[in-house]
């Protein structure tokens, strides 16, 4: 990463690597590699750094967010099975005290009622669901306009 530039870091929680291959009635044939190429063209095409990272393991993504701090300019985060579970992650984020998109490929609000609760939006600067992967991108769209403002 070319420290000179401001960047932003893209999380991605448990099962999101099979994406494309996972329930594709409902999360789409985009895998998380085409996610991936979408945030990263459009911070490079604005000028920022992306790091992109996926992990089964909440501990490790607990560890990457950690080592944004201070250094990312925004998080962008999908939290997939730990959305409704995870008091850890929400902790980790508020401990990380950075601007926080939280995106979710699908609607989770068209979808079961335990999907709807999200411990990541009681913080989150911005929330984008049902998008498709389009939403790494809008994210993006927002970190870098809230950056530059
Ligand atoms: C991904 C998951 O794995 C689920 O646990 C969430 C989210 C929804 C998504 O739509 O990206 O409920």
């Amino acid at each position: 990463m070319n420290s000179q530039r401001p960047s932003i870091l893209v999380v991605n929680g448990p099962n999101l690597n099979l994406l494309g291959l996972r329930e594709p009635g409902i999360y789409g044939h985009d895998t998380l590699a085409d996610a991936e190429k979408l945030a990263r063209d459009t911070a490079e095409a604005a000028g920022f750094d992306l790091d992109f990272f996926q992990s089964n393991w909440e501990g490790a993504i607990v560890d990457r967010l950690h080592e944004a701090r201070g250094v990312a300019n925004g998080i962008i985060v999908n939290p997939a099975g730990f959305t409704s579970t995870s008091i850890t992650l929400l902790d980790t984020l508020l401990a990380v005290s950075l601007p926080v998109v939280e995106v979710h490929v699908s609607n989770i609000h068209r979808r079961e009622q335990f999907r709807h609760f999200s411990y990541v939006s009681t913080m989150a600067d911005a929330v984008i669901a049902g998008c498709g992967i389009a939403g790494y991108r809008y994210a993006v769209d927002y970190l870098v306009a809230r950056t530059s403002s």
